[in-house]
């Protein structure tokens, strides 16, 4: 009824004012705008922001030099994923509860030089998907004989996130699995199978989680595990004790479930270190990113958070995290908090940080936040908002987001997945929900308060953002120019040189639905370098290394991360455009061990496999 029509809180006065009187009236107001917080109620046209012209593949690849082919068939990809399925208790509002685990993450598993992809699927009993690289264009499914399909047994929770990283430093790369439900891991015997080795891990019964990374937090060459805890893990969503499980604030909730740092041991096992480190807020994580991001040689944890502000744990040596998200300014807004990516954006060699965010037009404002460092690295690291000077900062109601090169231009683009759920057509359920939100926290934090869904929509059939970098710190928006228009529930986006071509092609796993695996098609004379890093001293997927390239003036810097975006991961390898300069200068890679190599005029247009040199720092 008042889908994308101005106002929300004139719908809200006509409603309250008719029976309730005046000072619910105004309470309401007031909690409707508490909910949009510091962002604005405005009155933008959807069209403002939506209104591409479609063009043809054709038109794209002269005018971008570069187009986005959906690819599925020809890859061989049918995976579909599967909602999860809930307590009875949460019929009302089901598809709201059920709107993560949708989730791609990319690996070589079988070190074959070619990117495989996993997919999570999340009802019972449903199967994930391993999809093994056959080099002809085409994908095998293989997550049955692997032993990683049957994961979503009644009892062992859903899945809702995948990264892999080699743990025990054997070369392959090993599964940590999280669920709503048991986390598992699983170990890589060489690229024939995954065994699960979970029990005697010292990994927990049950965690409701939507967000894990690895990251070697203390530099000692093994990959430790950051878990960031959803619902509370004592809730088991498929049979629930008490519908009081929501959260208690949309603005300031600190109810949701904990977070968990686990110290690699080296023996298959991993130590609870969580509290001892600092890292006991509640907030209800849905993703995080480690990168150094003030130049002491050790991995700090950005983690964002759904109804509260996003936080920055600041790694004290490998000794303790301190938070530091109000001081750098990261975590002073709250928003909703679904996405972390780093992204050096002007080529400074200086990482910022891209979060997503909800902006549905007329209705909540709250725009996605690019953080980009204020100055060189210090200890105490700041941070200045600069998503809406950059023209990235609405997309829609955003998921995952990623960085990456797309036409090889020598500037990283970005791809934001959107769109919340998509119901009956032409129906909205913003109006039901900012009743609730309009409640108290007891009436907030209560599901059984929640109206009932009905079939509606909030914020669907929403096109996902492709935004490229014009090199001239604006970004332009070519989101159904680039690619035909696909408005699925995005959830999470991977990218990865699926063919070994040279360009980065882009996979997103949509809630509920297909996946998307777009080809991308390049008509262009750029240039691009890629580097595959393999620890010796440092932990064998060199996740924490950075690589800087230099060349023709520029100098950009990525960061090798264990798991990214939002429930996703990357390829193993980084990808450089390079325009069309025909020569790199200088190359320096950053490892965890504190080692620095440094590489003059490396050959372009080529995959460079590097491996640390095993000296001690
Ligand atoms: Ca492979
Ligand atoms: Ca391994
Ligand atoms: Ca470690
Ligand atoms: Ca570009």
């Amino acid at each position: 009824m008042i889908y994308l029509r101005p106002p929300i809180i004139n719908e809200l006065f006509f409603f309250m004012s008719g029976s309730k009187g005046l000072y619910q009236t105004i309470t309401t107001v007031l909690f409707v705008a508490l909910l949009v917080g510091s962002a604005l109620l405005s009155y933008i046209n959807a069209n403002s922001y939506t209104g591409n012209t479609l063009q043809t593949k054709e038109q794209a690849l002269e005018k971008y030099g570069f187009y986005l082919e959906p690819d599925n068939k020809d890859a061989n990809i049918n995976f579909r994923h599967q909602s999860p399925q809930l307590d009875p208790k949460l019929k009302h509002i089901e598809p709201q509860i059920a709107s993560m685990g949708a989730s791609v993450s990319i690996v070589d598993f079988d070190n074959d030089g070619w990117n495989d992809i996993y997919f999570t699927n999340s009802r019972t009993g449903s199967q994930n998907a391993l999809y093994r690289n056959l080099h002809n264009g085409k994908f095998e499914n293989v997550a049955a004989q692997m032993g990683v399909a049957d994961v979503n047994k009644k009892g062992t929770g859903v899945s809702m996130g995948a990264i892999w990283g080699d743990y025990d430093n054997d070369g392959y790369e090993d599964l940590f699995l999280y669920k709503w439900g048991r986390p598992q891991l699983f170990h890589n015997e060489g690229g024939k199978k995954l065994v699960d080795v979970t029990e005697g891990s010292g990994l927990p019964k049950w965690i409701n989680a939507n967000c894990a990374i690895w990251v070697d937090f203390d530099n000692d060459g093994l990959l430790d595990l950051f878990i960031g805890g959803y619902y509370k893990e004592d809730i088991d969503l498929s049979n629930l004790k008490s519908t009081k499980m929501m959260p208690e604030s949309f603005r300031y909730a600190n109810n949701g479930g904990r977070k968990y740092l686990f110290k690699n041991m080296g023996n298959g096992k991993f130590k609870d270190v969580t509290a001892e480190y600092g890292l006991n807020s509640t907030k209800w994580v849905l993703a995080a990113g480690a990168a150094d991001l003030n130049g002491d040689g050790y991995p700090d944890l950005v983690v964002t958070d759904d109804y509260n502000v996003d936080e920055l744990y600041i790694n004290e040596k490998g000794k303790r995290f301190v938070e530091k998200g109000k001081q750098s300014g990261i975590g002073t807004i709250p928003k909703s908090g679904m996405s972390v990516a780093f992204g050096d954006i002007d080529n400074s060699a200086l990482l910022g940080i891209y979060t997503t965010n909800i902006t549905e037009p007329g209705i909540l404002i709250q725009g996605n936040n690019y953080w980009k460092p204020t100055g060189p690295q210090t200890q105490e690291p700041k941070f200045v908002n600069l998503a809406q000077l950059a023209g990235i900062e609405n997309a829609g109601w955003s998921y995952g987001a990623q960085f990456g090169d797309l036409n090889n231009d020598g500037y990283m683009d970005l791809y934001v997945a959107n769109g919340f759920i998509s119901g009956k057509k032409g129906t909205s359920y913003w109006y039901d929900y900012s009743k609730v939100t309009g409640g108290n926290s007891a009436i907030i934090g209560d599901a059984a308060n929640w109206p009932d869904m009905q079939g509606k929509s909030q914020s669907g059939y929403q096109q996902d953002k492709i935004w490229l970098n014009n090199s001239n710190g604006l970004f332009e928006d070519v989101s159904n120019k680039v690619c035909p228009t696909a408005t699925y529930d995005g959830r999470a986006v991977a990218m990865a040189d699926l063919w070994n071509r040279g360009v980065l092609d882009v996979i997103v796993a949509n809630q509920n639905n297909i996946p998307l695996v777009y080809k991308n098609i390049q008509r262009n004379n750029n240039h691009w370098i890629d580097f595959d890093l393999h620890g010796t001293v440092s932990n064998a997927s060199a996740i924490g290394a950075t690589v800087e390239v230099q060349w023709g003036g520029k100098k950009q810097l990525q960061v090798i991360t264990g798991g990214i975006g939002f429930s996703s991961q990357n390829q193993h390898r980084l990808h450089f455009g390079l325009g069309t300069t025909g020569k790199v200068d200088r190359v320096l890679i950053h490892w965890p061990s504190g080692q620095t190599d440094e590489i003059i005029n490396p050959e372009i247009d080529k995959l460079h496999n590097i491996k640390e040199k095993k000296v001690k720092a």
